[in-house]
């Protein structure tokens, strides 16, 4: 049930067609190999350009079976269970060959089945099926027009002077500041005829409303149990996995489950020349006798990056591209061969974290208000570290683990005077006690990254009440550069956008 070391796609390029024709080339911002695909059926004509790890085989990306073909980029976590339905004379080496064998059993519901970090695109007859995860952790983006429908991971891909007339979907988001571009719901399959171009959005999965009343200990037994597996689900047979560690519940928690699943652990902390965590992370670390590393970031690099961030994320909200920047910065120090990597990330969301509320309704209203409003920020997407070849998974995210924490009811949350009680309690006895004790900053307060964005901004004349539009205007400007407009973040300066910005706000233009 293990991971393969990497998935056999980042990502992907596809165009599928009633007549023949080939693809444009693909612009990624994932780093790796490129390897096109293409096959025919009677009503279609499928082209697709994956982007790969050097070493992962793409073939295992794609499957097909008499007029369906399968195009999978990420993977999948739940694989047992998945081929347990499935006749046992219907072999499935790779990902895409079981999605191909649930989609001939279960047609589209067969995605309702997978818990998985993923997308797809399926040619199959005269319709084009396309395919997020339930989180919507891999994004995937359509651009249709008359006979052809194309879909890319990254939205970038689809960018360009082609006529922007497309046909709207009504199902999906549009992408601001790219014209008849849309971004595939979280957790739902879009069904499209090709021929009309008719499209419909069917749900896989939805983040559960209701709340569950638990008896403590069997809290936090279900808990350790959940997290346990989605870390074993993702860590690599004969590969020690790396994860990266701020020495916070989330990521210790990961660290410590890691270490049990793989028997070895690799960990790595960033600081900035302002802040860091690093006696905090390095005290986990030796208590998991990990092979760790610190690495130091200067914050005026650090600010540097923000058109990396913005390029990688193909998000515009200034908060989460605040979370992001320093683990981009993190992922862009990792030299070396490309690395599986398990994050903390994203533990906030179901358990209310980010919000030290005592009054428990109020951490519901968060709970529900984050579960609610995350589709579209991209927080999770793999192109932060594809960026730099290496695959980042996010074991807080699996499907099983969120349908067990969300609907925990808010006082095992909060409890005894702690955040993220009842993590804590299904840690306690593989962690330092001080570790299981400790509240932790956030990334970007532990990087510094707000203070230093802000004081940026300040220094340029933006006043202070007009931070938070300033910086939503630098986002905007920096996704225009460069993902609209397919500029390299090399050749886009964070400081002269800043400085445009806020020389339009001073003006009073903005
Ligand atoms: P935070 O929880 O600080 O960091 C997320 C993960 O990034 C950590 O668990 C850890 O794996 C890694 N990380 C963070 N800092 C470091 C560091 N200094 N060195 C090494 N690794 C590090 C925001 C946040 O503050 O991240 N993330 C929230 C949720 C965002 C809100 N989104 C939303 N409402 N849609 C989270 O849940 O992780
Ligand atoms: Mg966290």
């Amino acid at each position: 049930m293990e991971a393969a070391h990497l998935p056999a796609a980042f990502g992907f390029l596809a165009s599928v067609r009633t007549d023949g024709g080939g693809i444009p080339a693909a612009v990624f911002a994932a780093r790796g190999s490129r390897t096109d695909i293409e096959a025919s059926g009677r009503h279609q004509h499928l082209a697709a350009t994956l982007v790969h790890a050097p070493e992962a085989d793409p073939d295992a990306a794609r499957a097909r079976d008499g007029d369906t073909t399968v195009v999978l980029a990420g993977e999948f976590y739940n694989r047992g269970e998945l081929r347990s339905v499935l006749a046992a004379n219907t072999p499935a080496d790779s990902d895409a060959e079981l999605l191909l064998r649930l989609l001939n059993r279960y047609g589209p519901h067969a995605f309702r089945l997978v818990n998985g970090r993923f997308a797809a695109v399926v040619g199959t007859g005269a319709r084009v099926l396309l395919a997020t995860d339930h989180a919507g952790s891999v994004p995937l983006y359509v651009r249709m027009t008359p006979g052809e429908v194309r879909a890319s991971t990254e939205a970038k891909a689809l960018a360009g002077d082609q006529a922007p007339r497309g046909f709207p979907l009504a199902d999906a988001r549009r992408v601001p500041g790219l014209t008849g571009v849309y971004q595939v719901p979280a957790g739902a399959v879009l069904d499209i005829a090709l021929e009309s171009g008719t499209a419909e959005a069917h749900r896989t999965w939805t983040p559960p409303l209701a709340r569950r009343i638990m008896p403590e200990g069997e809290a936090v037994a279900a808990v350790r149990a959940a997290l346990e597996r989605a870390v074993t689900a993702r860590v690599a047979p004969d590969a020690t996995p790396l994860v990266v560690l701020s020495g916070g519940i989330d990521s210790s928690g990961v660290a410590a489950c890691a270490h049990r699943a793989a028997g070895g652990l690799e960990t790595v902390s960033m600081g900035t020349d302002v802040s860091d965590e690093f006696a905090q992370a390095r005290v986990v670390a030796d208590h998991l006798r990990s092979r760790h590393r610190e690495i130091t970031v200067p914050t005026a690099d650090l600010l540097a990056q923000l058109p990396y961030a913005v390029w990688a994320s193909e998000s515009v909200d200034p908060d989460i591209i605040e979370y992001l920047l320093p683990l981009v910065a993190l992922y862009r120090a990792l030299d070396g061969p490309p690395r599986r990597i398990l994050t903390g990330y994203g533990a906030d969301i179901p358990l209310a974290g980010m919000h030290r509320e005592d009054r428990l309704p109020d951490l519901d209203t968060a709970v529900a208000h984050d579960m609610a409003t995350f589709d579209g920020l991209n927080e999770m997407t793999p192109v932060l570290s594809t960026l730099v070849g290496h695959w980042t998974t996010h074991p807080y995210w699996d499907r099983d683990v969120l349908d067990l924490l969300v609907p925990l009811e808010a006082g095992l949350k909060r409890r005894h005077g702690r955040d993220k009680w009842v993590l804590r309690a299904a840690l306690a006895d593989v962690l330092p006690e001080e570790t299981v004790a400790r509240p932790k900053l956030g990334v970007h307060e532990g990087s510094g990254t707000t203070s230093s964005f802000s004081r940026l901004l300040i220094e340029h004349g933006v006043e202070e009440h007009a931070l938070g539009k300033a910086k939503q205007r630098v986002m905007r400007e920096l996704f225009g550069l460069t993902v609209a407009g397919g500029r390299h973040p090399a050749r886009v300066s964070t400081a002269e956008v800043v400085r445009s910005v806020a020389d339009r706000f001073q003006r009073g233009a903005a």
